[in-house]
C-alpha cells in the first residue's frame, strides 16, 4: 500500500471541488449550487488494484481540494507541505483568463516547491453545454505536463481513467523513493 498526498490547485469556479467530489466518489457534497471552497477541505479515498511499479497495488489518496481564493494563500505552506502531486484545473471556456493563474500557481506550487513535472496533470474542466477551448494550454511552463480533457456531464470514464493513470505514476515515484531510503539505512 502507498500513501499520496496530492493537491488539487486552480481558478475560482473553475470545478474542483465537482471535480474532487467525483473522484473520491463523494456525491452528497455535490449539487448545482456554487459553494466557494474555504481554504481546502481534505478528501480521503483509494484506488484499488492499479499499477504501482509493475506491481499490483492499492494507493490511499489524500486529494486536498484547494480555494482558487487569493485571501487563503496564507494557508499554502501547510497545504503544500509533503505533497507528492498537483493537479491544475482550469475552466476550459475561460481559458485566457485562468492560463495567466495557473502560471502564477505553477511557480509557487510545482517551482518553489521543488517538484518536477511529472508529479504535475493538467486537467481541462468542461462545465456544462460549453465545451470550450480542449486543446493544449498556452504558456511555456505546462509544455511538458500532460494535459487532459473533463467532462463530467459527458465521459466520465476517461477522466477516471486519466486520473489512476497519473496515480499511478506518482504512486509509483513515491514506491521508489521510500524503498530506496530503505535500502539507504542499511547501507545496500
Ligand atoms: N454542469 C456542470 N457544472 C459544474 C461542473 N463543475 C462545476 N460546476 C458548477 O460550477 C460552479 C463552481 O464549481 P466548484 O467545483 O465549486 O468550483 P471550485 O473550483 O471548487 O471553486 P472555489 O472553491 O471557489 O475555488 C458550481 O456551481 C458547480 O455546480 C460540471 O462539470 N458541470
Ligand atoms: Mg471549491
Amino acid at each position: 500500500m502507498v500513501k499520496i498526498k496530492l493537491l488539487l490547485v486552480g481558478p475560482v469556479q473553475s470545478g474542483k471541488t465537482h471535480l474532487a467530489n467525483f473522484l473520491a466518489d463523494a456525491f452528497e457534497f455535490s449539487g448545482d449550487e456554487y459553494w466557494p471552497t474555504k481554504g481546502a477541505r481534505i478528501l480521503e479515498f483509494d484506488v484499488r488494484d492499479i499499477n504501482v511499479n509493475n506491481r499490483k497495488d492499492k494507493v490511499d489518496v489524500e486529494l486536498w481540494d484547494v480555494s482558487g481564493d487569493r485571501q487563503y494563500e496564507g494557508c499554502w505552506p501547510a497545504i503544500q507541505h509533503e505533497a507528492n502531486g498537483v493537479l491544475f484545473v482550469y475552466s476550459a471556456s475561460r481559458v485566457e483568463r485562468d492560463a495567466r493563474e495557473l502560471e502564477a500557481l505553477y511557480t509557487s506550487f510545482v517551482q518553489q516547491q521543488g517538484l518536477r513535472d511529472s508529479q504535475c496533470l493538467v486537467i481541462a474542466h468542461q462545465q456544462g453545454a460549453d465545451p470550450g477551448h480542449a486543446g493544449k494550454l498556452p504558456g511555456s511552463s505546462f509544455a511538458t505536463i500532460p494535459q487532459v480533457d473533463a467532462n463530467l456531464d459527458a465521459n466520465t470514464n476517461q477522466i477516471r481513467s486519466d486520473f489512476n493513470g497519473y496515480v499511478s505514476q506518482v504512486a509509483g515515484m513515491v514506491s521508489e523513493a521510500r524503498e530506496k531510503a530503505e535500502r539507504d539505512i542499511v547501507g545496500k
